[in-house]
């Protein structure tokens, strides 16, 4: 029996975090675009089970890819939604404690941190995410950025902060200005969140 993965709740109404990302946005974003990954990636693993009680190893390989594409499209949109808090419940609020010191300790404030990312996550060509991550090795925080859904452990590094730049993320309420987009996210970011991912990662 292949596992089953669940569409998860979404942490607060489709128009909680408005006006940074509309309920228009939230919705299909939610209910569309992230239930069809999940969808995908349960009729995946269903025929990954299949060919693996098979042992048709050439099958097994060939599924490989749909299951990065919505295991990672999974992954990454579940932390999204809760790297992301309304304004009147902490979203926007500056990080404090150990994670606001690993960012002034690398990026020299918060502000410089957001332009990095900021200027590294617009230049992802076509579709992608931003993420801030905690290398274990090097024990400290980077920044990078992925293609499609690749999840952000392909590159060793622990997801702590991901923000989606897929058009369907904010093509709605920006049209094609992503970087407008990414300048106004930082209103809804829940850092306490990503605080929280810091401290179980170090
Ligand atoms: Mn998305």
């Amino acid at each position: 029996m292949a596992l089953k993965f669940e569409l998860p709740d979404l942490p607060y109404d489709f128009n909680a975090l408005e006006p940074v990302i509309s309920a228009e946005i939230m919705q299909l974003h939610w209910d569309k675009h992230h239930r069809a990954y999940v969808n995908n990636l349960n009729a995946a693993l269903e025929k990954y089970a299949d060919a693996e009680g098979k042992k048709d190893l050439a099958a097994m390989l060939a599924l490989q890819s749909a299951i990065n594409f919505n295991g990672g499209g999974n992954v990454n949109h579940t932390i999204f939604w809760t790297n992301l808090a309304p304004q009147n419940k902490g979203g926007g609020e500056p990080p404090s404690g150990k994670l606001a010191d690993a960012i002034n300790a690398e990026f020299g404030s918060l502000d410089k941190f957001k332009e990095v990312f900021n200027a590294k996550t617009a230049a992802i060509q076509g579709s992608g995410w931003g993420w801030l991550g905690y290398n274990k090795e090097k024990g400290r925080i980077e920044i990078a950025t992925c293609a499609n859904q690749d999840p952000l452990a392909s590159k060793g590094l622990v997801p702590l902060l991901g923000v989606d730049v897929w058009e369907h993320a904010y093509y709605i309420d920006y049209k094609n200005v992503r970087p407008e987009y990414l300048k106004k996210i930082w209103d809804v970011v829940n850092w306490k969140n990503v605080a929280e991912r810091y401290e179980n990662a170090v």
